[in-house]
Order: C-alpha cells, then sequence, then structure tokens
C-alpha cells in the first residue's frame, strides 16, 4: 500500500473501474460469486436480447426483483471512500459496470456507468425513455404504444456499451497515473480492458479479495474487501496529503467542499 499511497499523492489524474463486488458489502450478490447471479440463473435467459425476445416477462420479473433490492440496499464504505477520493485529487473518474446506483447516492460525481442503469427503461423501437420507481416495470406495461417493447436501459451480452461513457472511460484510463480496479472479475470486455489495454501507462491496483486473470499484470494486488481497503488507503491518503496544496482546476471540486 506504501508505493500506491505515494502513487496517489503524486497523481494529477486517478481512473477506478469498479464491478459487483464493491456492492457485496451493501448486500448485493456479485455475478460470479458462490452465491452469484449466475450459478442460479441463466445468463443467456436473462442478460441477452435473445432471451428477452423469448420471455420478456421472466427478465422483467428477475430486473424487477434486483430493482427492488437494489434499492433498499444503501452505500457502503468502500463507495463512500471513493466519493471522498474524487474530492482531494485533481481529476478523478470512476467507470462502473453496475446498475445499482450505488455510486451515484454516495455522492460520485464523474461516473460513466457502462453497463448503463436500473433507473430507466428503453423502448427497443422508437427508443422513448421511462425512469423506473422503486416498483420497476410492471409486466403488463412492457408493450410500448409504438408497438416495440420495454426493455431495461442496461448493457447484454452482444450489445454495444453507451458509445460516450466508453470513450470517455477509455481516454480517462490512457490518461491517468493511477487506476484502481475494484471488486470486477475482470473476465467481461470491453471493461476488463481498461484495466489492462487503456491503463498501460498508469500504476495499477487491484482492490479484491480473490486473484483475478489480470491479477499476474498489475502493480499491486490488495487482497482484502473494498469496504475495508478502501476505507485504510482513502483514510491514510487523506492523512498524508492534509497539509498539501493541491493543483487547482476550475472543472473538479477541491477540499471537501
Ligand atoms: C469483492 C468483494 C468485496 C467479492 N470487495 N471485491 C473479448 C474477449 C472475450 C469475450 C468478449 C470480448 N469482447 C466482447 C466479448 C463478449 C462479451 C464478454 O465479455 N464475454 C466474456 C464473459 C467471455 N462482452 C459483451 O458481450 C459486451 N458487449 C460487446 O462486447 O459488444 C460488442 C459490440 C460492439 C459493437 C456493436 C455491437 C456489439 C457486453 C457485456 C455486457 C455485460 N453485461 C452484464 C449483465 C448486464 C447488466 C446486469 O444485469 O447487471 O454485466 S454480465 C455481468 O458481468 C454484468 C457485470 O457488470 C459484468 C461484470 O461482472 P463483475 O462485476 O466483474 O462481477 P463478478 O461476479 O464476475 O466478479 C465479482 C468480483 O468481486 C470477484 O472477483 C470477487 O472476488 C470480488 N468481490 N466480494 C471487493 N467485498
Amino acid at each position: 500500500m506504501e508505493e500506491l499511497l505515494r502513487r496517489l499523492r503524486e497523481a494529477t489524474s486517478v481512473f477506478v473501474l469498479t464491478g459487483s463486488g464493491i456492492s457485496a458489502e451493501s448486500g448485493l450478490p456479485t455475478f460470479r460469486g458462490v452465491n452469484g447471479l449466475w450459478r442460479t440463473h441463466r445468463v443467456e435467459e436473462l442478460a441477452s436480447p435473445e432471451g428477452f425476445a423469448r420471455n420478456p416477462k421472466l427478465v422483467w420479473t428477475w430486473y424487477n426483483e434486483r430493482n427492488a433490492a437494489h434499492r433498499q440496499a444503501k452505500p457502503n464504505a468502500g463507495h463512500y471512500a471513493l466519493a471522498e477520493l474524487e474530492k482531494r485529487v485533481p481529476a478523478f473518474t470512476l467507470a462502473t459496470q453496475n446498475v445499482d446506483s450505488l455510486h451515484l447516492r454516495a455522492g460520485t460525481k464523474n461516473l460513466l456507468e457502462l453497463h448503463g442503469s436500473l433507473r430507466v427503461a428503453r423502448c427497443t423501437k422508437c427508443d422513448a425513455r421511462r425512469s423506473l420507481d422503486a416498483t420497476g416495470l410492471p409486466v403488463e406495461e412492457i408493450e410500448h404504444e409504438c408497438g416495440g417493447l420495454m426493455r431495461p436501459d442496461i448493457v447484454w451480452f452482444g450489445e454495444a456499451l453507451p458509445e460516450t461513457a466508453w470513450r470517455q472511460a477509455a481516454a480517462a484510463a490512457s490518461q491517468a497515473d493511477v487506476v484502481l480496479v475494484v471488486g470486477t472479475s475482470a473476465v467481461v470486455y470491453p471493461a476488463a480492458a481498461l484495466a489492462t489495454h487503456y491503463a498501460r501507462n498508469a500504476y495499477v491496483a487491484e482492490i479484491n479479495p480473490e486473484e483475478t486473470p489480470i491479477s499476474d499484470g498489475v502493480d499491486c494486488s490488495l487482497r482484502g474487501t473494498a469496504g475495508e481497503t478502501l476505507t485504510t488507503l482513502v483514510e491514510r491518503f487523506l492523512a498524508s496529503t492534509r497539509h498539501k496544496t493541491l493543483p487547482r482546476d476550475p472543472k473538479h471540486n477541491y477540499g471537501g467542499s
């Protein structure tokens, strides 16, 4: 952690990639863990355009349950630590693969939701959008008036990531001095490439209790949970920079204002 702290103190640009592991301490399941979503559900039935076309009611029932769980969950210490870090570094970008909105609720400002969010449904035909509340989308309202189907505004397998979010994430990862990869198995592309290909000029630290396919290639592996590890990291970072004057950039928010 010492070298990571030194790099963070010197960094003008920090990029963070998160996955479902950061929300595990908020009580939300990961995808590929022991009790993960993909252990008990068929991926191709629930998270693919073909699965949705076959059985939109089943897909919405699953997403409505997850939407309700997201709204009951609270951001944890890991989400808050990253929101705090954003205030203390000159440039900060957080790209998340999660659709649970917990980074947003923790106060992260420069947030890119690479796989979309469960806050919105959109029509497969006319692209009309509709905000979702805690109920989600009642299955009798799946059919849109234009003849299309309302679907969750998220990215399923085989679908392109939102273009602007992807472009901004790739640029931020390429320009970053420090990249934190938190709570992701790093097996899903193109998001995982942000931590490898795009971050090749950065000091890359992985925060994950388990090894992942990228562990051998990163500069530093912190084996622990996101909540505990990020809290310690950010507390130590703040303690060591308390008397340091940060460079000023009007685009970013400093000093916990
Ligand atoms: C903790 C912890 C704690 C536990 N603290 N950590 C290149 C190579 C191979 C394949 C491909 C490739 N390029 C594209 C592909 C195909 C495919 C893909 O990647 N497949 C692989 C799985 C083989 N990718 C796609 O299809 C993507 N689209 C695409 O490429 O389009 C191309 C295109 C271009 C132009 C036009 C058209 C098409 C789309 C990928 C969409 C992924 N969608 C999902 C589901 C939808 C959202 C939802 O329902 O929520 O997104 S899949 C699922 O995996 C979800 C997640 O965001 C994503 C990543 O999973 P994540 O978050 O890493 O979870 P886990 O469970 O895997 O890992 C959790 C980690 O946390 C573990 O490591 C734990 O140890 C750790 N952990 N507790 C910290 N307390």
